[in-house]
């Protein structure tokens, strides 16, 4: 087995807490890094005055992770700039909130190169190098003009956008190329793969083979589509740990005979919040019986608070939850309970388990694992319903859930109102095949799939 090298804006190396606080990617990159002996490298979150390139070296339960300060105006052009600003809106279809400020495309190079420089020293012979995410297209390039000839993979967590979307982002012919350092490209779904080998069809006059082998002039790479998934065993004990089984007595003991709702979600405008809250004022307009019979729990930890579009939907959440609760509440009953702030994983499980409906409605995912970690946490013999936008990556997999178009409130509405009055086999019968995906199709699945790939690609002569 090659040793692993993963590189990612961020390091999360395990924090012994287990279950706690760990995400399932975090996990299942962790668990590959131990078993090869490997590196996690990134940024480590601190900012110095000057880049110096030293690389803090820490070994965490078995994870080695290699992290590098940046300087503070690496972080405003680089990750507030260009990858949040620029690529993160524009990448979820938002162009009206991209920024094009050629500071932020600056400070983007810069930082892969710096990257880039840092890390080469650490990479042996036969390493594979796994590169996460939209905040570093260009590493892999970077570490091939520095003559690094190893297998290097890229893995994108976000959607790829259209062909006649992506045209708009200046230089979107320059990015793509750097795609092609890359042995391996992996996409969360056939969709998001499909958008790319579009624009380089017509855009690059490339072609594909029914390989997956992806062509432009003398220049190849092999792209899949490789769904994440969560790491179910760990989930679902999770759901059945006291903490959850505690969360879950409390949350009853609060809801009082009423039926949850929850979503769960960074604090994000790709996350459809504001359609979720509509859709549900929606569902209580129509629905008087309903008064008093259900609430709805959004969990909303802020994200990215230095970036003005965040601090804009936040303000307007707090106006529209205010505005609905103002409009349906009455002395013993408030339909809306929006609490910003997180959660640790075991809690969260427990207030999935529940919950009868979790409301996954984003405007445009990747993937969205809330989704997959909600049904995981589901009791067997009485499962609540997903309600899934059909904008989420998960949505290919998960076609069993009540699939909704988040743009529309009546579409939500309805969806609120089936899945509340939904028969018990009915609920099963979805959740069991929902279940078998989520089983199959997990975190080491995904993991696995993409190396697979990637080692398969025979080596460059260096
Ligand atoms: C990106 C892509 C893709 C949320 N609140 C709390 C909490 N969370 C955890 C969830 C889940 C994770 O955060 C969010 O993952 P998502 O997949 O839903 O969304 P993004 O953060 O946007 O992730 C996405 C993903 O990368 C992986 O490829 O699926 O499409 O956008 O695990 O549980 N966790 C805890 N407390 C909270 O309050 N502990």
């Amino acid at each position: 087995m090659s040793r692993l090298i993963v590189v990612s804006n961020r390091v999360q190396p395990p924090t012994g807490e287990g279950a706690g606080n760990q995400g399932g990617l975090a996990v299942a990159l962790s668990a590959a890094l131990r078993e090869s002996s490997g590196i996690w490298f990134g940024w480590s979150g601190e900012t110095t005055d000057q880049f110096t390139g030293h690389i803090n070296l820490q070994r965490n339960f078995g994870v080695t992770s290699a992290t590098v300060d940046l300087e503070e105006q690496d972080v405003d052009e680089y990750y507030n700039g260009y990858a949040n600003r620029t690529l993160w809106p524009l990448f979820h279809y938002r162009m009206d909130l991209a920024e094009f400020e050629s500071g932020f495309a600056g400070g983007y190079e810069r930082v892969n190169t710096r990257f880039a420089e840092t890390l080469e020293p650490l990479i042996e012979a036969d390493d594979l190098v796994w590169v996460h995410d939209y905040h570093l297209f260009p590493l892999g390039e970077r570490l091939r003009d520095r003559g690094i000839a190893n297998r290097i993979g890229f893995f994108l967590h976000i959607p790829w956008p259209p062909h006649g979307l992506l045209l708009s982002l200046p230089n979107h012919r320059e990015l793509v190329e750097t795609l092609f350092a890359y042995d391996v490209v992996g996409f969360q779904t056939q969709a998001w793969l499909q958008n790319f080998v579009d624009y380089v069809t017509h855009e690059m006059d490339g072609s594909v083979d029914e390989n997956g082998v992806v062509t432009v002039g003398d220049r190849s790479l092999v792209a899949i589509a490789c769904p994440i998934g969560i790491d179910t065993s760990e989930f679902v004990e999770s759901a059945q740990s006291s903490a959850a089984r505690y969360t879950r007595y409390r949350m009853g003991q609060s809801a009082n005979g009423r039926d949850l709702i929850v979503g769960v979600d960074r604090l994000d405008y790709s996350k459809g919040l504001e359609e979720r809250f509509l859709g549900y004022e929606r569902f209580l307009g129509m629905n008087e019986s309903y008064h008093g019979e259900v609430f709805l729990l959004q969990i909303a930890p802020p994200s990215r608070g230095d970036v003005q579009s965040y601090q804009e939907i936040r303000a307007s959440l707090d106006a529209l939850s205010g505005r609905i609760n103002g409009a349906f509440a009455d002395i013993e009953w408030v339909p809306i309970r929006y609490v910003n702030r997180g959660y640790a994983r075991d809690r969260l499980a427990g207030i999935y388990r529940a919950a009868r409906i979790g409301l996954v409605t984003p405007l445009r995912d990747g993937m969205n694992l809330v989704a997959k970690e909600y049904v995981a946490a589901q009791d067997p013999e009485d499962p609540g319903v997903l309600i899934l936008s059909r904008f989420a990556g998960a949505a290919e997999q998960l076609t069993d859930a009540v699939l909704i178009n988040p743009y529309s409130p009546e579409d939500i509405a309805e969806a609120i109102k089936l899945a509340l009055e939904m028969p018990l086999e009915e609920r099963i019968d979805r959740w069991q095949k929902l279940m078998g995906n989520i089983i199959a199709e997990d975190v080491v699945w995904w993991r696995k799939r993409f190396t697979d790939a990637l080692e398969r690609v025979p080596q460059m002569a260096g």
